[in-house]
């Protein structure tokens, strides 16, 4: 790469979803000419590619939200309990307007490679089409569900229908009316798709592989006494989110299932699900660790399937397996959902009982001979979770060192937030962080805290490279397995948590599970300990 071809800035920042805005918005402050460059034509991330019908956060919206301006918060109003996509996004876009923040953003400028040089400790970053950039630092956020993933079927190609993934839906929208529309995967994307697809569609049939386990999301209009208790206390709300083990005010229970009766344990679900979402989760301490106590949640939600499902069986295919814990797979939040199989125009495919064998031109084919005409299929088949983003990029580190060999059995990192033999590259809200387990807005403000304050900190003592090392990366990654180890997660591998519904990709368990909380302490007694299990280097010496 020469450089003269190349646009000099300070930091790169890969993707403006709502880390990477926020990596500008502070970066920018300290004085560092920063650069993001998004993929798509649009800035919001996850919230400008999921614009399928009924696209929902399942974290409140007053706690889904950025803490870094008082005078934001203040004036922002969101008008449900749970902010839809176009709300997320709309608030995505006031923030990069009112902070000035669009002229320093690239669109449709992918970053196809990152590669490090030695001789000068900086970053050439390229993109598709031809751009070239060096940085001295590197800052990936570009999501941990966010590499759309279509499902390797034969015959995809040939469909002469229409076809969408509710991760890259039309910017102009579907008008599904009169169609027969086939929805094939029912996590979190599906489920909150489907019972609005039902409301359009002449006939909507649903391919269902693994049931998961469904919440209600309780949504509603914002509460306007809730509101104005947030606006009076935001401040102390944003360190209580940041003490809790899931970075947000949603309420935990503090006492363990197995300590109180079947009765208390009984009524303490049934005001989870009143809570509605993700609330079930919090049920009890032990929720995630005591199978007994897990198995009773579940049992409570199949019953409550039951309850709602008028036909017995389907109701039956819509309940979870048993060897799946509750949890174990990411709970879904949906409205009206089991109620949407009540529904004439609405049809349950069970792909337990005969997959898919084929998409044709004319709709899809299983395994027992039935052929279902479609007009549109809608994958909601998820993505290559928490990795995938980050290795179609070539990223190389020192000696050529590729980041997609380096993972290949696994991410590897340290604090989630560096990778040994790739320096000044940061990764935000990525894997062997509490990411998908908290609230991902927190989760990124956490991240560029951190990076920011570690950025000050070597421009101001003249460093030019921070590097993870590899023994306090080989004690994070034991660490992260070892906490997992001890949960239910261990025992229910079919998850994106584990790779499982990528080919060939390895069952590697990649998310945090040690809580928000935890993590916050850890990131803070390794800086107070002198960037502890890092390697400073500046030109004149080098520390460890
Ligand atoms: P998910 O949660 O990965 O769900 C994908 C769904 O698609 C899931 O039901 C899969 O079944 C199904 N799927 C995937 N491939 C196939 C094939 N080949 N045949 C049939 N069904 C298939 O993705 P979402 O977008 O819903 O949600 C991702 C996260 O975003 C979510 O957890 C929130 O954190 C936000 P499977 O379970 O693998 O049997």
């Amino acid at each position: 790469l020469g450089d003269e071809a190349a646009q000099v800035v300070d930091a790169v920042v890969v993707g403006a979803g709502l880390a990477g805005v926020s990596a500008l918005y502070h970066l920018r402050r300290q004085g560092i000419r920063v650069l993001v460059l998004e993929a798509s034509d649009g800035i919001g991330g996850t919230w400008y590619h999921n614009r399928y019908p009924g696209a929902r956060c399942d974290i409140e919206s007053l706690d889904y939200s950025y803490s870094f301006s008082e005078e934001l918060q203040q004036d922002w109003h969101w008008s449900e309990r749970y902010a839809s996509q176009q709300e997320i996004l709309a608030y995505v876009q006031h923030v990069v307007d009112r902070f000035d923040l669009r002229k320093d953003i690239e669109l449709n400028a992918r970053v196809v490679s990152a590669v490090f040089d030695e001789t000068d400790g900086r970053w050439a970053v390229r993109t598709e089409n031809g751009q070239q950039f060096s940085a001295k630092y590197c800052l990936l956020a570009t999501g941990v569900l966010s590499a759309a993933q279509v499902p390797q079927i034969r015959g995809t190609e040939s469909f002469q229908g229409r076809s969408y993934h509710t991760a890259d839906w039309p910017t102009e929208g579907v008008d599904l009316s009169g169609d027969r529309v086939g929805v094939i995967g029912t996590g979190s994307s599906g489920t909150q798709l489907i019972p609005l697809v039902a409301e359009q569609a002449a006939h909507l049939y649903v391919f269902q592989r693994t049931p998961n386990f469904v919440m209600p999301a309780q949504n509603r209009p914002m509460d306007p006494d809730l509101e104005r208790h947030w606006k009076e206390h935001y401040p102390e709300l944003r360190k209580k989110a940041r003490a809790t083990r899931n970075g947000h005010n949603q309420i935990s229970n503090p006492l363990r299932g197995k300590d109180v009766s079947p009765e208390e344990r009984r009524a303490e679900f049934e005001r989870r699900w009143e809570l509605g979402g993700l609330y079930m989760m919090r049920a009890f301490a032990d929720i995630l660790t005591d199978p007994e106590v897990n198995a009773e949640a579940g049992d409570f939600a199949r019953e409550k399937i039951r309850q709602i499902v008028d036909d017995p069986a389907t109701a039956e295919a819509l309940m979870p397996p048993r060897e799946l814990a509750l949890g174990t797979k990411r709970l879904c939040s949906g409205t009206n959902y089991y109620e949407t199989y009540n529904r004439d125009n609405v049809t349950l495919v069970n792909l337990r009982e005969a997959p898919i064998e084929a998409v044709t031109p004319t709709g899809i084919r299983t395994a027992d001979g039935s052929e279902y005409e479609l007009d549109v299929i809608v994958y909601a088949t998820g993505f290559d979770a928490m990795t995938g983003s980050f290795l179609r990029i070539d990223v190389r580190g020192r000696g050529g060192l590729s980041l997609r060999e380096k993972w290949q059995h696994g991410p590897r990192t340290y604090l989630g937030v560096m990778t040994h033999g790739f320096p000044n590259l940061f990764i935000l809200a990525g894997p062997q962080t509490p990411s998908v387990f908290s609230n991902m807005v927190n989760q990124a403000e956490i991240h560029v805290e951190w990076v920011n304050e570690c950025i000050a900190h070597l421009e101001k003592n003249e460093i030019d490279t921070i590097e993870a090392n590899e023994d306090a990366e080989n004690a994070w990654v034991d660490h992260v397995n070892e906490l997992a180890s001890r949960t239910l997660y261990a025992q229910s591998r079919n998850s994106w948590f584990w790779g499982a519904n990528t080919p060939g990709k390895p069952r590697v368990f990649m998310p945090y599970v040690g809580g928000i909380d935890r993590y916050l302490q850890k990131l803070g007694e390794v800086v107070a300990h002198g960037y502890e299990g890092f390697t400073l280097r500046s030109r004149q010496l080098a520390r460890a």
